[in-house]
């Protein structure tokens, strides 16, 4: 049903050229908002993720690190629910620009929670945080599924900044009672990742089928929680339309290698990938003509990394009604299929 526009609800994304923040776009679009973004100015084109809705958008330049500017925008459009997807979200990238992780990561999330405050927002304005599963660092082998009660030790410095933001995001919401909601994302992907998450990375070289350079990657063996980003803005955007905020995990419940990612996406145009010898010496071989299409590259790997990731989100599907609906194989099968495009 179409909304009058004075019964339009208006939406402010942070983090509008991402991968989230383009599936959340469409989504509220499609459900009747008003939605607002805030984009960085860039001397090259970042928006190729909004392009095919960009008219419909009220775009505002912006930097989350850039407090006076963030409140502006906020004072100006006086949003009804504000959804923060923008961080410097690299977790290997974090170790090289730590303060800059921080002042995005963190800082950035206290800016926006102090302008609603100041604005006297706090009970007009729902806030949604994006928390992640690197908050959990290595606190399980795969025995323990991951949930909103259990320990978190994270140990990149995105994981810590994201940690303190979920501190600030909850102390905000006890103090002065204001809609804060996070929730602890596990790694969610799509044809609109990032070239350089290693989802992606596989997608585009085995879509392109341009051999002529073997694949190089870092841990074959870390295991992931994958789903899909269109699964998972439904489930943020359900968070907000509660009553009363809490904090989620949303996963699908399986984990895979990235050693399995690459055989899948192999699988999907025809080639079946062996694995021969170990460490830093492993290649992954095309089994019918043995052509080495994969090989470890020690530049890959993390000073620290996670080696597995598995999610309950029983409390999301009991209390929101939320269901992961793409499959691992789905997902795999729709990269590499959208990267033959690229
Ligand atoms: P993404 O594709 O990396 O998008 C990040 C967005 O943040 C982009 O729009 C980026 O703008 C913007 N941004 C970065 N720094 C900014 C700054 N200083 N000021 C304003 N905007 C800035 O991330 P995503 O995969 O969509 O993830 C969305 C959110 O969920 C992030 O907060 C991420 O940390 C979190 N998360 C993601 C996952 C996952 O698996 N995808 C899992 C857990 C949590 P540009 O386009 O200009 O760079
Ligand atoms: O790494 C291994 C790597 O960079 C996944 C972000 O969205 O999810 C994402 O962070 C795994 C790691 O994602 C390569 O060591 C092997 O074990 O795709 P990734 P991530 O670090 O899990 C979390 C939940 C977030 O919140 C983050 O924002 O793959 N790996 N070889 C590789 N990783 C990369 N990037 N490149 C490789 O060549």
């Amino acid at each position: 049903m179409e909304l009058s526009k004075e019964n339009k609800k208006i939406a402010l994304l942070v983090g509008i050229t991402g991968q989230d923040g383009s599936f959340l776009a469409e989504l509220l679009l499609e459900k009747g908002y008003i939605v607002h973004g805030i984009i960085r100015r860039s001397a090259t084109f970042n928006t190729q993720n909004i392009d095919h809705i960009f008219d419909k958008l009220h775009l505002h330049h912006g930097d989350i690190t850039d407090s006076m500017n963030i409140f502006n925008i906020i004072s100006k459009v006086r949003p009804c629910e504000i959804y923060n997807l923008s961080a410097m979200s690299h977790v290997k990238v974090s170790h090289d620009i730590e303060n800059y992780t921080f002042q995005t990561n963190t800082l950035g999330v206290l800016t926006i929670l102090q302008s609603v405050k100041n604005l006297g927002m706090e009970k007009t304005c729902k806030i949604y945080q994006a928390s992640t599963s690197e908050q959990f660092g290595n606190t399980s082998d795969g025995s323990v599924i991951l949930n909103e009660e259990s320990p978190q030790r994270p140990v990149s410095v995105y994981g810590i900044s994201k940690m303190a933001a979920e501190h600030l995001c909850n102390m905000y919401r006890d103090a002065y009672g204001m809609f804060v909601v996070n929730s602890l994302l596990f790694n969610h992907e799509s044809p609109r990742r990032g070239g350089t998450f290693v989802t992606q990375k596989i997608a585009r070289y085995v879509g392109k089928a341009n051999f002529s350079k073997p694949l190089q990657l870092g841990n074959l063996n870390a295991t992931r929680d994958w789903g899909h980003s269109r699964d998972y803005v439904y489930g943020i955007w359900l968070m907000l339309q509660k009553d009363k905020p809490d904090n989620y995990v949303l996963a699908t419940g399986e984990t895979h290698s990235v050693r399995e990612f690459v055989e899948l996406a192999f699988e999907e145009i025809g080639i079946k990938i062996e694995w021969c010898g170990s460490g830093i010496d492993e290649v992954g071989i095309n089994s019918l003509t043995g052509e080495t299409l994969v090989q470890v590259n020690k530049k890959y790997y993390r000073d620290i990394d996670i080696e597995c990731l598995i999610g309950d989100a029983s409390k999301a599907k009991r209390e929101l009604g939320w269901e992961p609906k793409i499959t691992f194989k789905e997902l795999v099968s729709e990269m590499v299929i959208s990267a033959k495009l690229f």
